[in-house]
């Protein structure tokens, strides 16, 4: 069995239509998804705000770079075109793997460049950990500690205020 928490934006086109594909190509291997987020721009501010979530996915047969090659397929779907000088620029769909899960319940810890496990930016991002907090209020990011812990005293606390939720846009949630 393997898990995994990815973290959606989208701050260009239809957005909650952006967020809605990938829950789409996600299918039967969607476990949860969170509230959706109304987040201003991380990194490279000057830019429109995004749209974030989580979704808590799963598959039996499926290894770390299934998510990835599966993640990439989804941003593609929604006509996600890559500005290579513009790293945190832009974009109709970002789909990240944040953290994977193996058989034995493990989390996967990586330093391939390609995937790097978990998410290296992670515990910087409220936009990841606050709708990560909705589905696992006792998650835990490998390496930094409990959710809870980053959302309060972490390098993301700060932020959390800025982000607004939006429970007028819903995504679906099999559970
Ligand atoms: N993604 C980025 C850069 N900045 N800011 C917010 N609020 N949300 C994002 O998803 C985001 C960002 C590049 O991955
Ligand atoms: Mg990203
Ligand atoms: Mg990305």
């Amino acid at each position: 069995m393997s898990r995994a928490v990815l973290s959606l934006g989208s701050n260009l086109g239809d957005r909650i239509a952006n967020l809605r594909t990938a829950v789409r190509l996600f299918g039967d291997h969607l476990l949860m998804a969170s509230g959706v987020y109304e987040t201003p721009p991380w990194g490279d501010t000057d830019q429109p705000a995004y749209l974030n979530a989580v979704l808590l996915v799963a598959d039996p047969e499926a290894g770390p770079h299934d998510w990835l090659t599966r993640a990439q397929a989804a941003e593609r779907a929604a006509d996600r075109v890559r500005d290579p000088q513009r790293r945190f620029g832009p974009r109709t769909l970002d789909v990240d793997v944040i953290t994977v899960w193996g058989d034995d319940d493990e989390p996967v810890i990586s330093d391939d460049p390609e995937l790097t496990l978990p998410h290296p930016r992670a515990h910087l991002r409220a936009f990841v950990l606050r709708p990560w907090i909705d589905l696992q209020p006792y998650g835990e990011l490998p390496g930094h500690g409990w959710l809870t812990d980053l959302l309060t005293n972490g390098p993301a606390a700060a932020e959390v205020a800025e982000l607004r939720p939006r429970p007028d846009l819903a995504l679906e949630s099999r559970t």
